[in-house]
Protein backbone atom coordinates (compact mmCIF):
# COMPACT_ATOMS: atom_id res chain seq x y z
CA UNK A 1 0.00 0.00 0.00
CA UNK A 2 1.33 3.41 -0.90
CA UNK A 3 2.22 5.37 2.20
CA UNK A 4 0.89 8.54 0.69
CA UNK A 5 -2.42 6.94 -0.18
CA UNK A 6 -5.32 8.39 1.75
CA UNK A 7 -6.99 4.97 1.72
CA UNK A 8 -7.27 2.85 4.79
CA UNK A 9 -6.54 -0.83 4.93
CA UNK A 10 -8.78 -2.89 2.69
CA UNK A 11 -9.84 -6.44 3.36
CA UNK A 12 -10.77 -8.62 0.43
CA UNK A 13 -12.24 -11.96 1.41
CA UNK A 14 -13.32 -12.51 -2.12
CA UNK A 15 -11.39 -14.07 -4.91
CA UNK A 16 -10.31 -12.52 -8.15
CA UNK A 17 -11.29 -13.69 -11.59
CA UNK A 18 -8.72 -15.26 -13.86
CA UNK A 19 -8.47 -13.84 -17.34
CA UNK A 20 -10.09 -16.84 -18.95
CA UNK A 21 -13.16 -16.67 -16.73
CA UNK A 22 -16.35 -14.81 -17.42
CA UNK A 23 -16.35 -11.15 -16.62
CA UNK A 24 -18.68 -9.95 -13.93
CA UNK A 25 -20.22 -7.29 -16.07
CA UNK A 26 -23.60 -8.93 -16.19
CA UNK A 27 -23.68 -10.02 -12.53
CA UNK A 28 -26.42 -8.95 -10.14
CA UNK A 29 -25.06 -8.63 -6.61
CA UNK A 30 -27.11 -8.07 -3.47
CA UNK A 31 -25.53 -6.61 -0.34
CA UNK A 32 -27.43 -6.81 2.92
CA UNK A 33 -26.49 -4.92 6.07
CA UNK A 34 -28.46 -5.04 9.30
CA UNK A 35 -29.55 -1.67 10.66
CA UNK A 36 -27.77 -0.55 13.86
CA UNK A 37 -27.31 -4.23 14.55
CA UNK A 38 -26.27 -4.50 18.21
CA UNK A 39 -28.53 -1.57 19.14
CA UNK A 40 -31.47 -3.23 17.37
CA UNK A 41 -30.91 -6.42 19.38
CA UNK A 42 -30.84 -4.35 22.57
CA UNK A 43 -34.12 -2.67 21.62
CA UNK A 44 -35.71 -6.01 20.81
CA UNK A 45 -34.62 -7.22 24.24
CA UNK A 46 -35.92 -4.08 25.97
CA UNK A 47 -38.55 -2.29 23.89
CA UNK A 48 -38.60 0.69 26.29
CA UNK A 49 -35.35 1.75 24.53
CA UNK A 50 -37.17 2.23 21.23
CA UNK A 51 -37.05 5.77 19.84
CA UNK A 52 -34.41 6.89 22.35
CA UNK A 53 -30.78 7.78 21.75
CA UNK A 54 -29.09 4.49 22.65
CA UNK A 55 -25.40 3.72 22.88
CA UNK A 56 -24.16 0.14 22.93
CA UNK A 57 -21.03 -0.04 25.02
CA UNK A 58 -19.65 -0.17 28.55
CA UNK A 59 -22.63 0.41 30.89
CA UNK A 60 -20.34 1.88 33.57
CA UNK A 61 -18.93 4.51 31.20
CA UNK A 62 -20.77 7.31 32.99
CA UNK A 63 -18.83 6.45 36.14
CA UNK A 64 -15.41 5.46 34.79
CA UNK A 65 -15.42 7.00 31.28
CA UNK A 66 -14.01 3.80 29.80
CA UNK A 67 -14.67 2.04 26.52
CA UNK A 68 -15.75 2.90 23.00
CA UNK A 69 -19.13 3.02 21.30
CA UNK A 70 -19.78 -0.32 19.58
CA UNK A 71 -22.76 1.13 17.78
CA UNK A 72 -25.65 3.44 18.53
CA UNK A 73 -29.24 4.09 17.50
CA UNK A 74 -30.03 6.57 14.73
CA UNK A 75 -31.43 8.92 17.38
CA UNK A 76 -27.96 9.00 19.02
CA UNK A 77 -26.27 9.49 15.64
CA UNK A 78 -28.13 12.78 15.27
CA UNK A 79 -25.98 14.08 18.14
CA UNK A 80 -22.78 13.13 16.32
CA UNK A 81 -22.23 9.85 18.16
CA UNK A 82 -20.78 7.03 16.04
CA UNK A 83 -19.20 3.61 16.46
CA UNK A 84 -15.57 3.61 17.55
CA UNK A 85 -15.96 6.93 19.39
CA UNK A 86 -14.71 6.97 23.02
CA UNK A 87 -17.66 6.60 25.39
CA UNK A 88 -16.54 9.72 27.22
CA UNK A 89 -16.85 11.84 24.04
CA UNK A 90 -20.14 10.20 23.12
CA UNK A 91 -21.65 11.05 26.50
CA UNK A 92 -20.47 14.62 26.18
CA UNK A 93 -22.25 14.89 22.84
CA UNK A 94 -25.38 13.15 24.04
CA UNK A 95 -25.57 13.12 27.86
CA UNK A 96 -29.14 11.89 27.88
CA UNK A 97 -28.30 8.68 25.93
CA UNK A 98 -29.25 5.33 27.33
CA UNK A 99 -26.36 2.86 27.51
CA UNK A 100 -26.92 -0.86 27.21
CA UNK A 101 -25.19 -4.07 26.29
CA UNK A 102 -27.41 -6.41 28.29
CA UNK A 103 -28.37 -8.50 25.28
CA UNK A 104 -24.80 -9.08 24.10
CA UNK A 105 -25.13 -12.87 24.33
CA UNK A 106 -27.80 -12.61 21.65
CA UNK A 107 -25.71 -10.77 19.02
CA UNK A 108 -23.91 -13.78 17.55
CA UNK A 109 -26.78 -16.34 17.64
CA UNK A 110 -29.03 -13.74 16.00
CA UNK A 111 -26.43 -13.09 13.32
CA UNK A 112 -26.00 -16.80 12.68
CA UNK A 113 -29.72 -17.37 12.26
CA UNK A 114 -29.98 -14.53 9.77
CA UNK A 115 -26.98 -15.75 7.79
CA UNK A 116 -28.56 -19.23 7.63
CA UNK A 117 -31.68 -17.63 6.15
CA UNK A 118 -29.53 -15.97 3.50
CA UNK A 119 -27.72 -19.22 2.75
CA UNK A 120 -31.13 -20.82 2.15
CA UNK A 121 -31.22 -18.96 -1.15
CA UNK A 122 -28.48 -21.39 -2.19
CA UNK A 123 -26.61 -18.76 -4.16
CA UNK A 124 -22.92 -17.88 -3.81
CA UNK A 125 -22.60 -15.92 -0.61
CA UNK A 126 -19.82 -14.15 1.24
CA UNK A 127 -20.42 -13.29 4.88
CA UNK A 128 -18.63 -10.19 6.11
CA UNK A 129 -18.55 -9.88 9.85
CA UNK A 130 -21.68 -10.37 11.89
CA UNK A 131 -24.12 -8.14 10.09
CA UNK A 132 -23.44 -8.06 6.40
CA UNK A 133 -23.33 -10.39 3.44
CA UNK A 134 -22.92 -10.30 -0.30
CA UNK A 135 -25.01 -12.67 -2.39
CA UNK A 136 -24.55 -13.21 -6.10
CA UNK A 137 -28.15 -13.57 -7.27
CA UNK A 138 -27.37 -13.64 -10.99
CA UNK A 139 -28.64 -17.20 -11.35
CA UNK A 140 -31.79 -16.50 -9.34
CA UNK A 141 -33.15 -13.51 -11.24
CA UNK A 142 -33.19 -12.33 -14.79
CA UNK A 143 -33.38 -8.61 -14.17
CA UNK A 144 -33.14 -5.86 -11.56
CA UNK A 145 -36.90 -5.71 -11.06
CA UNK A 146 -36.92 -9.33 -9.93
CA UNK A 147 -33.85 -8.61 -7.78
CA UNK A 148 -35.83 -5.92 -5.99
CA UNK A 149 -38.51 -8.47 -5.14
CA UNK A 150 -35.90 -10.87 -3.75
CA UNK A 151 -34.62 -8.02 -1.56
CA UNK A 152 -38.11 -7.16 -0.38
CA UNK A 153 -38.80 -10.78 0.48
CA UNK A 154 -35.55 -11.09 2.41
CA UNK A 155 -36.38 -7.98 4.42
CA UNK A 156 -39.84 -9.30 5.20
CA UNK A 157 -38.53 -12.71 6.16
CA UNK A 158 -35.82 -11.37 8.45
CA UNK A 159 -38.27 -8.99 10.07
CA UNK A 160 -40.78 -11.78 10.67
CA UNK A 161 -38.13 -14.08 12.12
CA UNK A 162 -36.11 -11.62 14.18
CA UNK A 163 -38.00 -8.32 14.36
CA UNK A 164 -34.91 -6.66 12.91
CA UNK A 165 -34.63 -4.42 9.88
CA UNK A 166 -31.88 -4.40 7.31
CA UNK A 167 -30.93 -2.35 4.30
CA UNK A 168 -30.21 -3.88 0.95
CA UNK A 169 -28.33 -2.65 -2.08
CA UNK A 170 -28.36 -4.25 -5.49
CA UNK A 171 -25.89 -3.50 -8.24
CA UNK A 172 -23.54 -4.88 -10.88
CA UNK A 173 -20.56 -5.20 -8.50
CA UNK A 174 -19.90 -5.91 -4.84
CA UNK A 175 -18.81 -2.38 -4.14
CA UNK A 176 -21.74 -0.74 -5.91
CA UNK A 177 -24.12 -3.04 -4.01
CA UNK A 178 -22.46 -2.06 -0.75
CA UNK A 179 -22.66 1.65 -1.49
CA UNK A 180 -26.31 1.15 -2.45
CA UNK A 181 -27.19 -0.68 0.78
CA UNK A 182 -25.95 2.31 2.74
CA UNK A 183 -27.83 4.77 0.56
CA UNK A 184 -31.21 4.56 2.22
CA UNK A 185 -30.82 3.30 5.79
CA UNK A 186 -32.73 2.07 7.75
CA UNK A 187 -34.95 -0.53 6.10
CA UNK A 188 -34.14 0.69 2.60
CA UNK A 189 -33.70 -1.04 -0.72
CA UNK A 190 -31.63 0.70 -3.36
CA UNK A 191 -31.27 -0.74 -6.81
CA UNK A 192 -28.49 0.59 -9.02
CA UNK A 193 -28.58 -0.66 -12.57
CA UNK A 194 -25.39 -0.24 -14.63
CA UNK A 195 -27.01 2.71 -16.40
CA UNK A 196 -27.81 4.32 -13.03
CA UNK A 197 -24.19 4.57 -11.84
CA UNK A 198 -23.77 8.19 -12.82
CA UNK A 199 -26.86 9.17 -10.83
CA UNK A 200 -25.63 7.18 -7.81
CA UNK A 201 -22.26 8.93 -7.76
CA UNK A 202 -23.59 12.38 -8.47
CA UNK A 203 -23.14 14.40 -5.26
CA UNK A 204 -22.27 11.26 -3.28
CA UNK A 205 -19.71 12.13 -0.57
CA UNK A 206 -16.40 10.34 -1.20
CA UNK A 207 -16.62 9.00 2.34
CA UNK A 208 -19.39 6.66 1.14
CA UNK A 209 -16.93 4.64 -0.96
CA UNK A 210 -15.82 1.53 0.95
CA UNK A 211 -12.15 2.09 1.76
CA UNK A 212 -12.40 5.85 2.11
CA UNK A 213 -12.55 6.34 5.86
CA UNK A 214 -12.72 9.55 7.84
CA UNK A 215 -8.99 10.26 7.50
CA UNK A 216 -8.90 9.60 3.76
CA UNK A 217 -11.97 11.73 3.15
CA UNK A 218 -10.33 14.51 5.13
CA UNK A 219 -7.15 14.37 3.02
CA UNK A 220 -9.13 14.43 -0.20
CA UNK A 221 -11.26 17.30 1.10
CA UNK A 222 -8.11 19.29 1.81
CA UNK A 223 -7.32 18.98 -1.89
CA UNK A 224 -10.82 20.14 -2.78
CA UNK A 225 -12.42 16.79 -3.51
CA UNK A 226 -15.67 16.19 -1.64
CA UNK A 227 -17.94 14.16 -3.89
CA UNK A 228 -17.60 11.25 -6.26
CA UNK A 229 -18.60 13.19 -9.35
CA UNK A 230 -15.48 15.31 -8.92
CA UNK A 231 -13.33 12.21 -9.45
CA UNK A 232 -15.53 10.14 -11.74
CA UNK A 233 -14.20 11.46 -15.02
CA UNK A 234 -10.55 11.51 -14.00
CA UNK A 235 -8.14 9.27 -15.87
CA UNK A 236 -6.25 6.53 -14.06
CA UNK A 237 -3.16 8.69 -14.33
CA UNK A 238 -4.85 11.65 -12.64
CA UNK A 239 -6.30 9.38 -9.95
CA UNK A 240 -2.87 7.89 -9.29
CA UNK A 241 -1.57 11.31 -8.40
CA UNK A 242 -4.36 11.58 -5.84
CA UNK A 243 -4.71 8.15 -4.32
CA UNK A 244 -1.67 6.22 -5.53
CA UNK A 245 -2.07 2.50 -5.64
CA UNK A 246 -5.85 2.67 -5.28
CA UNK A 247 -6.41 4.55 -8.52
CA UNK A 248 -7.61 1.55 -10.50
CA UNK A 249 -9.81 0.41 -7.60
CA UNK A 250 -11.60 3.77 -7.66
CA UNK A 251 -11.63 3.98 -11.45
CA UNK A 252 -13.39 0.59 -11.65
CA UNK A 253 -15.91 1.38 -8.90
CA UNK A 254 -17.10 4.45 -10.79
CA UNK A 255 -17.57 2.37 -13.92
CA UNK A 256 -19.34 -0.55 -12.26
CA UNK A 257 -16.43 -2.85 -13.00
CA UNK A 258 -14.75 -5.27 -10.66
CA UNK A 259 -12.57 -8.33 -10.74
CA UNK A 260 -13.95 -9.62 -7.48
CA UNK A 261 -16.46 -12.42 -7.52
CA UNK A 262 -18.10 -14.53 -4.86
CA UNK A 263 -16.97 -18.09 -5.24
CA UNK A 264 -19.39 -20.91 -4.57
CA UNK A 265 -18.35 -22.84 -1.52
CA UNK A 266 -15.46 -25.25 -1.99
CA UNK A 267 -15.95 -28.80 -3.17
CA UNK A 268 -18.81 -30.06 -5.24
CA UNK A 269 -21.16 -32.02 -3.06
CA UNK A 270 -24.16 -31.37 -5.22
CA UNK A 271 -25.33 -29.94 -8.52
CA UNK A 272 -28.55 -28.00 -8.74
CA UNK A 273 -30.50 -25.47 -10.75
CA UNK A 274 -33.56 -23.57 -9.74
CA UNK A 275 -35.90 -20.99 -11.17
CA UNK A 276 -37.79 -18.36 -9.22
CA UNK A 277 -41.00 -16.89 -10.59
CA UNK A 278 -42.37 -13.54 -9.68
CA UNK A 279 -45.49 -13.60 -11.74
CA UNK A 280 -48.04 -16.34 -11.29
CA UNK A 281 -47.16 -19.13 -13.69
CA UNK A 282 -50.23 -20.92 -12.63
CA UNK A 283 -50.70 -24.01 -14.77
CA UNK A 284 -49.23 -27.44 -14.45
CA UNK A 285 -48.18 -27.67 -18.10
CA UNK A 286 -45.98 -24.61 -17.70
CA UNK A 287 -44.51 -25.98 -14.45
CA UNK A 288 -43.64 -29.19 -16.25
CA UNK A 289 -41.90 -27.23 -19.02
CA UNK A 290 -39.85 -25.41 -16.40
CA UNK A 291 -39.08 -28.67 -14.64
CA UNK A 292 -37.92 -30.23 -17.93
CA UNK A 293 -35.64 -27.29 -18.63
CA UNK A 294 -34.13 -27.36 -15.13
CA UNK A 295 -33.71 -31.11 -15.24
CA UNK A 296 -31.90 -30.88 -18.59
CA UNK A 297 -29.52 -28.20 -17.32
CA UNK A 298 -28.74 -30.11 -14.14
CA UNK A 299 -28.40 -33.44 -15.92
CA UNK A 300 -26.07 -31.91 -18.52
CA UNK A 301 -23.81 -30.74 -15.70
CA UNK A 302 -23.83 -34.17 -14.08
CA UNK A 303 -22.64 -35.78 -17.32
CA UNK A 304 -20.22 -33.01 -18.17
CA UNK A 305 -18.54 -33.40 -14.78
CA UNK A 306 -18.55 -37.20 -15.12
CA UNK A 307 -20.60 -37.75 -11.99
CA UNK A 308 -23.10 -40.35 -11.00
CA UNK A 309 -25.64 -39.50 -8.35
CA UNK A 310 -27.31 -41.42 -5.59
CA UNK A 311 -29.90 -38.78 -4.72
CA UNK A 312 -32.23 -36.54 -6.64
CA UNK A 313 -33.70 -33.55 -4.74
CA UNK A 314 -36.69 -31.52 -5.76
CA UNK A 315 -37.22 -28.16 -4.13
CA UNK A 316 -40.48 -26.29 -4.38
CA UNK A 317 -41.18 -22.95 -2.80
CA UNK A 318 -44.80 -21.92 -2.52
CA UNK A 319 -46.10 -18.39 -2.43
CA UNK A 320 -45.51 -17.14 1.10
CA UNK A 321 -42.04 -18.73 1.26
CA UNK A 322 -42.87 -22.21 2.56
CA UNK A 323 -40.28 -24.41 0.89
CA UNK A 324 -40.25 -28.16 0.69
CA UNK A 325 -37.39 -30.40 -0.37
CA UNK A 326 -38.17 -33.96 -1.29
CA UNK A 327 -35.34 -36.36 -2.01
CA UNK A 328 -35.22 -39.83 -3.44
CA UNK A 329 -32.12 -41.98 -3.01
CA UNK A 330 -31.07 -44.95 -5.12
CA UNK A 331 -29.16 -47.94 -3.79
CA UNK A 332 -26.21 -47.27 -6.05
CA UNK A 333 -24.98 -44.17 -7.86
CA UNK A 334 -26.53 -43.87 -11.33
CA UNK A 335 -26.40 -41.68 -14.38
CA UNK A 336 -29.40 -43.13 -16.25
CA UNK A 337 -31.32 -40.20 -17.58
CA UNK A 338 -34.75 -41.83 -17.82
CA UNK A 339 -34.71 -43.16 -14.31
CA UNK A 340 -33.60 -39.84 -12.84
CA UNK A 341 -36.11 -37.87 -14.92
CA UNK A 342 -39.11 -40.07 -14.12
CA UNK A 343 -38.28 -40.12 -10.41
CA UNK A 344 -37.85 -36.36 -10.22
CA UNK A 345 -40.95 -35.57 -12.25
CA UNK A 346 -43.02 -37.95 -10.19
CA UNK A 347 -42.04 -36.10 -6.99
CA UNK A 348 -42.50 -32.64 -8.49
CA UNK A 349 -45.86 -33.32 -10.16
CA UNK A 350 -47.47 -34.15 -6.83
CA UNK A 351 -47.10 -30.45 -5.97
CA UNK A 352 -47.84 -28.75 -9.28
CA UNK A 353 -51.56 -28.56 -8.62
CA UNK A 354 -51.10 -26.86 -5.22
CA UNK A 355 -53.48 -23.91 -5.11
CA UNK A 356 -51.02 -21.66 -3.31
CA UNK A 357 -49.03 -21.06 -6.48
CA UNK A 358 -45.38 -21.97 -6.91
CA UNK A 359 -42.57 -19.44 -6.63
CA UNK A 360 -39.53 -21.63 -7.14
CA UNK A 361 -38.69 -25.02 -8.58
CA UNK A 362 -35.29 -26.58 -8.04
CA UNK A 363 -33.76 -29.80 -9.31
CA UNK A 364 -30.60 -31.12 -7.69
CA UNK A 365 -28.37 -34.16 -7.54
CA UNK A 366 -26.36 -34.96 -4.44
CA UNK A 367 -24.23 -37.82 -3.09
CA UNK A 368 -22.13 -37.57 -6.20
CA UNK A 369 -19.43 -39.99 -7.27
CA UNK A 370 -17.18 -39.88 -10.27
CA UNK A 371 -18.20 -42.37 -12.95
CA UNK A 372 -16.11 -45.51 -13.20
CA UNK A 373 -14.93 -44.48 -16.61
CA UNK A 374 -13.65 -41.24 -15.22
CA UNK A 375 -12.04 -42.97 -12.26
CA UNK A 376 -10.19 -45.25 -14.67
CA UNK A 377 -9.04 -42.32 -16.73
CA UNK A 378 -7.63 -40.66 -13.67
CA UNK A 379 -5.96 -43.79 -12.37
CA UNK A 380 -4.33 -44.25 -15.79
CA UNK A 381 -2.12 -41.34 -15.04
CA UNK A 382 -0.47 -43.09 -12.11
P1 LIG B 1 -22.06 -1.76 11.23
O1 LIG B 1 -22.82 -2.41 10.16
O2 LIG B 1 -20.86 -0.94 10.88
O3 LIG B 1 -23.01 -0.79 12.07
P2 LIG B 1 -24.51 -0.95 12.52
O4 LIG B 1 -25.15 -2.18 11.97
O5 LIG B 1 -24.55 -0.84 14.00
O6 LIG B 1 -25.16 0.35 11.90
P3 LIG B 1 -25.68 0.60 10.42
O7 LIG B 1 -27.16 0.71 10.56
O8 LIG B 1 -25.06 1.89 10.00
O9 LIG B 1 -25.25 -0.57 9.59
O10 LIG B 1 -21.58 -2.83 12.31
C1 LIG B 1 -22.36 -3.94 12.69
C2 LIG B 1 -22.19 -4.27 14.16
O11 LIG B 1 -20.83 -4.56 14.45
C3 LIG B 1 -22.56 -3.13 15.06
O12 LIG B 1 -23.92 -3.14 15.44
C4 LIG B 1 -21.66 -3.30 16.24
C5 LIG B 1 -20.46 -4.06 15.72
N1 LIG B 1 -19.31 -3.14 15.63
C6 LIG B 1 -18.39 -3.12 16.65
O13 LIG B 1 -18.51 -3.91 17.61
N2 LIG B 1 -17.34 -2.26 16.59
C7 LIG B 1 -17.17 -1.37 15.55
O14 LIG B 1 -16.23 -0.58 15.51
C8 LIG B 1 -18.15 -1.39 14.47
C9 LIG B 1 -18.00 -0.45 13.30
C10 LIG B 1 -19.19 -2.28 14.55
MG1 LIG C 1 -25.10 -2.67 9.93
Amino acid sequence: MSRTSPFEHQQFHLSELNDDEVTQEDRIILHLDLDMFYAAVEIKNDPTLKGKPLIVGNPSARQNGRGVVLTCSYEARKFGVHSGMPMRTALEKCPQAEISNKARKEYMPTSERIMETLKDLEEPISLMGSDEAYIDITALVTNYEAAYIVAKELQTKIFKQEELTCSIGIGPTLKVAKIASDFNKPNGITVVKPEGLEKLFNDLPLRKIPGIGRASAQKLAERGFLTCDQLMDKSIYELEKLVGFYASYLYDIFRGKSRNVIRPREGRKSISHSSTFYAEVGDTVKYKEIFDHLFDKTYEKLVEKSFETRTINIRIRFKGYKTITVAHSFKIPIQQRDLLYETGLDIAQKHFSNRKGIRLIGVGFSNLELTELHQTMISDFF
